[in-house]
């Protein structure tokens, strides 16, 4: 592990464009289940992925979602970013770190303090109404939900603003952009198989690192190093040699 963390941060510290990747592995260290990890919903069932975050599952029975949404929001207060959340904030903050692309929708990236984390798949932070567009706060959300279960607008559902299967992500072209201009890749705590953010790590004509506790395969893209191991205890030895 040493090696490959003194190898990881040599490519940080060499690099002069650096964007990472995150996904839903990042935030399970926090308390928040990833979806195909070892404890991830497809294992544990916990809630059906694919009724909780299907649009068109959504437009038909909304319930499912957000019984998983008030269990998030209980979460919410209590949640805290993991050392790599942290560890990705202090790079931006030293200049390190060019850009953070994440899938997910948990707000920790923000939290850690993350100045320009690109929610492709948005978040928990604002809502929609689907039928008139009018947009409400996280706290004004959250506070339907608790007190109706579905929170609702004068005639129509409010949605948070984040990407079900069959919606489009949002800001792809920045996210293509940003892949496409870096000479460092950091693919971190995803199983890249959700596209399109699975395919954004092969448009980079740079070095590609996935830190992730299962193997990834990334097809084309030039991964220089694959750790296969918890990010948070990997990235620690990484901070220990970034200079
Ligand atoms: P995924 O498919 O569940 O993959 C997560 C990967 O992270 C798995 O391959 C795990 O092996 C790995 N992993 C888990 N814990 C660790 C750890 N401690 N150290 C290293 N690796 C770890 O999730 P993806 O993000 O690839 O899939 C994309 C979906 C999941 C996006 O649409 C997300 O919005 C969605 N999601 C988000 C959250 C969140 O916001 N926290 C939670 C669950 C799902």
């Amino acid at each position: 592990m040493d090696e490959a963390a003194r190898q990881c941060a040599e490519l940080i510290n060499d690099s002069k464009n650096v964007v990472a990747l995150t996904g839903a592995g990042i935030s399970t260290s926090c308390g928040i289940p990833d979806f195909r990890g070892p404890r991830g919903l497809y294992v544990t069932r916990q809630y059906d992925p694919e009724k909780v975050f299907d649009i068109n599952h959504f437009r038909k029975d909304p319930k499912p979602f957000f019984e998983f949404a008030q269990d998030f929001l209980n979460l919410q207060n209590n949640l805290q970013p993991s050392f790599s959340h942290r560890f990705l904030a202090s790079l931006e903050k030293k200049g390190k770190l060019s850009g953070l692309i994440t899938q997910n929708i948990d707000l920790l990236h923000q939290k850690a303090g993350s100045q320009s984390a690109l929610e492709i798949h948005g978040s928990f932070w604002k809502s929609y109404c689907q039928t008139c567009g009018k947009k409400y706060s996280f706290e004004e959300t959250a506070e339907k939900i608790f007190t109706s279960g579905i929170p609702m607008c004068e005639d129509g559902i409010i949605k948070p603003d984040i990407v079900f299967f069959g919606e489009n992500v949002k800001r792809l072209d920045e996210a293509i952009a940003m892949c496409e201009s870096a000479d460092l890749l950091l693919v971190i705590g995803s199983s890249c198989v959700v596209q399109p953010a699975a395919g954004l790590p092969g448009l980079t004509s740079g070095k590609v690192i996935v830190i992730n506790l299962q193997p990834v395969d990334l097809g084309m893209a030039n991964v220089v190093l694959q750790v296969n191991q918890d990010m948070d205890e990997f990235l620690k030895a990484v901070e220990f040699e970034v200079g």
